[in-house]
């Protein structure tokens, strides 16, 4: 155990530059990681969510790791995000040391696409709960709308934003379909 965590922990927190009070802390087992879940980001600035990205590891910086997730509700955070791959670890300790929903993203390995890291984030034991999402396709970008969704219960103008979300996805879908049958018309005509 560090002897003064506060400092030690502070000089590793580098948040991403935005003028937004973080509620989100987003962590990631290795920068090289980064490339695969940047999706989470990307869904959490389309709603103006702000938030903190940082690499940490319950493998190689375990200490890190313990004074990150058990300090960050006292630092105004409200959810947390966890990539990881391979055994992943990551998400489940931050779970067991923090109250807040923890949001687990398994990143995708040479090893049938990431199913190590899917199964060593979701397959908790009772009383640890990981909200875990898919390795690869949506799953990133889906760790940062159930973050909005989960802010937005107590966010009334988050969830207006959600509302309009939803209809956008409709005209969204309907205008991939008319594409569609029109892609499929034209061969024939
Ligand atoms: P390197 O590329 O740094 O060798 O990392 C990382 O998330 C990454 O996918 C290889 C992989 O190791 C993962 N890693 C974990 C944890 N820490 C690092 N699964 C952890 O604490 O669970």
């Amino acid at each position: 155990m560090l002897n003064n965590p506060g400092t030690f922990f502070y000089f590793f927190i580098t948040p991403m530059t935005n003028t937004k009070k973080n509620r989100v802390g987003i962590l990631m087992g290795s920068d090289s990681d980064w490339p695969k879940i940047k999706a989470v980001a990307a869904a959490l600035d389309e709603f103006e969510v702000g938030y903190e990205v940082n690499v940490m590891s319950a493998h190689r910086t375990p200490d890190l790791v313990f004074n990150y997730a058990q300090s960050a509700k006292e630092r105004g955070l409200q959810v947390l995000i966890a990539a990881a791959g391979g055994a992943a670890h990551l998400a489940g300790v931050c779970a067991a040391h923090t109250i807040l929903p923890v949001i687990g993203i398994p990143v995708p390995t040479e090893l049938a696409g990431g199913l190590d890291s899917l199964l060593s984030t979701v397959q908790m034991p009772g009383d640890i709960p990981v909200a875990t999402v898919g390795a690869g396709m949506g799953g990133p970008r889906n760790a940062g709308l159930l973050a909005v969704q989960i802010l937005a219960l107590s966010d009334p103008s988050l969830s207006d934003r959600l509302i309009q979300f939803k209809r956008g996805l409709v005209s969204k879908v309907k205008q991939r379909n008319e594409s569609l049958q029109k892609a499929l018309i034209e061969p024939l005509t």
